[in-house]
């Protein structure tokens, strides 16, 4: 009821740092302490010209704040959310619950249980909301970001032409690699 005052607070708030014009895709991550692996998906994004938005959001310790920014988030015109968090990792979910754009959940590398209780937190939705669940970590990151590209390219020809050059890439550099006798 109350959504275009929501949308209003959410469209202001500074808290919402947007790198280009229209962001398609928004980086959400439970702690600044996620951004050295959720940056990993920033750089894709910025790689493939996409425009897209970041912030820290906590599902337990700002969850109205989550709250706001999920129920607006398609409104606002992005196309996916990227949510990263580690230890009891809800915010991929929680997101998930509230929005009906895609989530792609990237578990970050916990201090106590190395990631593994972020992948479990993550992984395992209910039938009904799903999550789509990236590897723990930088490499996640990265292919969560790629995975948005992906979904982005299927109506972007210029973006399925970058996307079909950057595999290309990857198949000269292994081709290039060679093994050294020791
Ligand atoms: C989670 O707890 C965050 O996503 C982060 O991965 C982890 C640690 O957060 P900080 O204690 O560094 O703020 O909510």
């Amino acid at each position: 009821v109350a959504l275009p005052e929501t949308l209003r607070a959410v469209l202001r708030d500074e808290r919402v740092k947007r790198f280009g014009a229209n962001p398609l895709v928004g980086i959400v991550m439970g702690s600044e302490s996620d951004w050295p692996t959720m940056r990993a998906a920033a750089a894709v994004l910025e790689r493939f010209a996409v425009a897209f938005e970041a912030l820290v959001v906590s599902a337990h310790r700002t969850p109205d704040w989550m709250f706001a920014y999920a129920e607006t988030a398609a409104v606002r015109g992005l196309r996916a959310i990227i949510a990263g968090a580690g230890g009891a990792a809800h915010l991929p979910g929680m997101v998930a619950a509230k929005t009906t754009l895609p989530v792609l959940g990237v578990p970050v590398q916990s201090r106590a249980l190395s990631g593994v209780d972020s992948l479990y937190s993550i992984v395992q939705m209910p039938k009904g909301v799903p999550v789509a669940t990236f590897a723990i970590g930088e490499a996640g990151a990265a292919n969560a970001a790629l995975f948005a590209v992906a979904m982005l390219a299927t109506t972007d020809n210029g973006l399925a032409e970058k996307l079909a050059a950057f595999r290309n890439e990857q198949v000269a550099a292994v081709d290039a690699m060679t093994l050294v006798d020791r």
